[in-house]
């Protein structure tokens, strides 16, 4: 229970009670390195570094890229109270399917799509009707690993969904400290900034590796309206 896995672990005792309840409610999907399910665990284990080390945690992801019809991108910093990668900017959003029927449909990706509605919503507070499942684009799946700090970390099997959509965003104070639009010429201001060390601004680890490796040619399919075409969810690219 939460009780018992909390209980003398002096480390977690400043852990925000929501991001707490989080840590033990979510039950992440383990997976092998072609994605195929191998089991269930805590999104607290799952991200302890030292089981990630193990090699055991490598679980499914999902990361969001949503576009409004003026094709500018929609960027989150992460809360303060976030347990991993405090602060950082990062992409739309990203979380996990969880470990629940509706959350593991395989057709389609559905389970994920469905896991991308939930946290829009909950995240940002964007209407699921404003993210219809069907819009999102599936254009491919990495598999990484990054450290947060001494303790936390992330071993992920990631899913990049691309939405282009006018929304309404609500941000929740919990889980997004600022939300902003950038367009191409923002986002590389962005990156230099974080580069220099400039404002303290850093990037999330997998937000760094789809811009060095794949955004800013995906971004011309976004705006010529042909991301289906450059969709391949057949490879898992290993960064
Ligand atoms: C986890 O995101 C997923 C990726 C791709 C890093 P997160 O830490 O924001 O998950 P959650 O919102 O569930 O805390
Ligand atoms: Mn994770």
């Amino acid at each position: 229970s939460a009780a018992t896995a909390t209980m003398g672990d002096a480390p977690d005792v400043g852990m925000d009670a929501v991001q707490r309840r989080l840590m033990f409610e979510d039950e992440c999907i383990l997976v092998d390195e072609s994605d195929n399910v191998v089991g269930h665990e805590s999104k607290y284990n799952c991200h302890l570094w030292e089981k990630i080390l193990t090699g055991k945690m490598l679980h499914r992801a999902f990361s969001v890229f949503l576009f409004n019809t003026k094709y500018e991108l929609l960027l989150q910093q992460r809360s303060a109270t976030k347990v991993t990668f405090p602060l950082v900017w990062t992409n739309t959003c990203c979380s996990h399917p969880l470990y629940r029927e509706s959350e593991l449909i395989s057709e389609n990706h559905l389970g994920v799509r469905n896991a991308a509605q939930r946290k829009l919503l909950d995240e940002l507070g964007i209407p699921p009707e404003d993210v219809p499942v069907d819009q999102f684009v599936p254009l491919s799946r990495l598999l990484y690993k990054a450290p947060s700090d001494g303790k936390w970390g992330e071993h992920e099997l990631d899913y990049l969904l691309f939405i282009v959509r006018d929304v309404n965003v609500h941000p929740n104070p919990d889980e997004v400290a600022e939300a902003k639009y950038v367009n191409r010429d923002q986002l590389k201001e962005l990156l230099r900034k974080a580069d220099a060390g400039e404002d303290g601004l850093k990037l999330s680890p997998w937000f760094r590796l789809v811009v060095d490796n794949f955004l800013f040619k995906w971004w011309d399919h976004v705006e010529k309206g042909t991301l289906k075409e450059v969709s391949d969810m057949e490879t898992i690219h290993k960064l």
